[in-house]
């Protein structure tokens, strides 16, 4: 299917795009029930190793690290056929060709998941502050809603164009190299992107974004996967698994 003219050129204008309906309800419907399983068994030998909300790890949130407050899970893909099949997903690999071009690889992906009333804020960041993949412009994070994202469970930010700016200068978070405070950005141009389980939002790896806390009483889960064409780089790449080449 792939992405309509409209659809690219809002992308390269504003730095992401939102996809409705790319993953079928079927399929989201699995992979919430394997999130469930995951998150529920906990850290095990040779698998991927849930992480806990910063807040509660410290013991500053009032509740003790369970279950119900994991915040991260890293590298799924690699691991998890349900995960491989989502970043293979037919349309979603299109509507990513479409943006980079082809072959399609997947270079790293990681799920955000904020757990009801302690999911903490992302700060705003850019990703290629993490990545440094050049050309920027030849990787795309696709963002996936596995639960409903609203404006009050802390759905996604962004602030339109400022991919174009390359790299900002900033004085990070202390404690977080990559993250600004939010006093530092100027969010009076942001778009917030409530998206339904399945959505995805398509984003340009150098524009700013963030999300605002969880204050409701349900998951706020996503999947996340950086996108690569062949002919970018980082200079993580000797430190990472290899990339999953998903498309011809
Ligand atoms: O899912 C979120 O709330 C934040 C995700 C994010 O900032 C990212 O993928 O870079």
């Amino acid at each position: 299917m792939g992405l309509t003219k409209e659809q690219i050129e809002y992308y390269w204008e504003h730095g992401f795009v939102p996809v409705p309906g790319l993953i079928p309800a079927e399929q989201v419907a699995r992979l919430r029930a394997r999130y469930d399983q995951l998150i529920a068994e906990g850290p095990r030998a040779g698998g991927p190793t849930p992480s806990q909300e910063p807040e509660v790890a410290k013991g500053r949130a009032g509740v003790a690290p369970s279950a119900t407050t994991v915040r991260k899970f890293e590298r799924l893909v690699p691991y998890e056929s349900l995960f491989l099949e989502l970043a293979s997903t037919p349309a979603l690999v299109e509507a990513v060709a479409a943006l980079i071009g082809r072959p399609v690889q997947v270079w790293h992906d990681q799920s955000q998941l904020k757990p009801a009333r302690v999911g903490s804020a992302k700060p705003p960041h850019q990703d290629n502050s993490y990545h440094r993949i050049e050309p920027a412009d030849l990787t795309v994070t696709a963002w996936v809603a596995i639960d409903e994202a609203t404006l009050e469970n802390g759905c996604m930010r962004f602030i339109p164009g400022s991919h174009k700016k390359g790299l900002v200068e900033h004085l990070p978070l202390p404690g977080q190299e990559h993250n600004l405070s939010p006093a530092d950005v100027d969010l009076s141009t942001e778009i917030a992107v409530p998206c339904k389980p399945g959505d995805v939002a398509l984003f340009h790896t150098l524009v700013l974004h963030h999300s605002l806390p969880n204050r409701t009483d349900q998951w706020r889960r996503s999947f996340i996967c950086h996108y690569i064409h062949p002919d970018a780089a980082s200079p993580t790449d000797h430190t990472r698994l290899p990339r999953i080449q998903v498309s011809n």
